[in-house]
Parts: structure tokens; sequence; C-alpha cells
């Protein structure tokens, strides 16, 4: 009868901890409730990293490029590196890496360029672009450098026919 009893207290003593327990993991749970939103803001990591003018953006055999966002600092020089990492030849997956000016319609200015063939796609006597590089075939590279534009946002694209619908994103120019 003793033992029955110490035995019941026991149970009863490891009910009490038992709850304490699931009492304290309640209260982490409502700690634990605020690391969502910590875990977006080491998402969004990226966009803390220090602007630099110095770009490389790389284009590859699946006709895309691995940034769809540039920004750099205005007033400043910039040294882009564009990199063709795939193997397929330029008459095929030609990439080049194309600034427009402000206000030229990214469409209208693909139309216009794909047609320009022997001028490695690029309108001849254009006035619509900032800079460009060449067109490029699996393993080449090729480095510009331009000024910055005026603080703003800009849109940049490969010209080859037909790439500019997944070749393309924006070049922000910051303050
Ligand atoms: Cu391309």
């Amino acid at each position: 009868m003793t033992l029955l009893n110490k035995f019941m207290t026991l149970l009863a003593i490891t009910a009490l901890v038992g709850c304490g327990e699931s009492k304290k993991k309640e209260e982490n749970k409502g700690f634990e409730y605020e690391q969502p939103s910590n875990d977006a803001g080491t998402a969004e990591a990226p966009d803390l990293e220090p602007i630099s003018n110095t770009v490389t953006i790389t284009g590859n055999d699946l006709m895309k490029y691995n940034k769809k966002e540039i920004k750099v600092k205005a007033g400043e020089k910039v040294t882009l590196t564009l990199k063709h990492v795939g193997k397929l030849d330029k008459q095929v997956m030609g990439h080049n890496w194309v600034l427009l000016k402000k206000g030229v319609d990214l469409v209208d200015f693909a139309t216009e360029a794909q047609t320009a063939v022997d001028n490695g796609y690029i309108p001849e006597g254009t006035d619509d672009v900032i800079a460009h590089t060449k067109m490029l075939g699996g393993g080449e590279s090729d480095t510009i450098e331009f000024e910055a534009p005026e603080p703003g946002t800009y849109q940049f694209l490969c010209s080859f026919p037909g790439h500019y619908g997944v070749m393309q994103g924006e070049f922000i120019v910051e303050d």
C-alpha cells in the first residue's frame, strides 16, 4: 500500500513536472514566433550587400542571366563584366548585355535589334543605348566601362533574337 502511494506520488510529481515543461515549451513557442520575421530578414540579406560599381553578370546555355537586378552608385564609373558560362556558339546562344536609356521601349528596341545581325544585334547608329558589351559565345567574356547614368531605374537586356523575354532586368542607379 505504501509502495503504491509512493508510486502515485511519483506519478503526480511527474505529471506536475510534465505540466511545467509543457508550459515552458509554450513560452518558448511564443518566443520562437518572432523568428519567421527574422528569417525573412535574413532572406533579404542580399539587398543589404554593399553596392559596388564593379559588376559581374553571367549568361548561360539555358538563356538566363544570373541577375535580375543590378545596383550601382551614381556619379561613379561602372565596370561591368559579362561572362558566357555556357558552351554553345554565339550563333546559337549568343549573349550580350545592353543598357537602355530611360524612356526607350525594351520590346521596340529588341525588335529592331534582332535585324541588326551584322552589327552584333545592336542597331547601327542607335541613340537608345547607354552601354553594351560584345555578343559572346560560350566561354567568352567582355568587360566594359561607362559612367553611371543619373539616379533612377534603367532596363538591361540581351539583344540576341528571342532572348529579351527572359534575359532582361533592372539596372538601378542609387544616389
Ligand atoms: Cu542572350
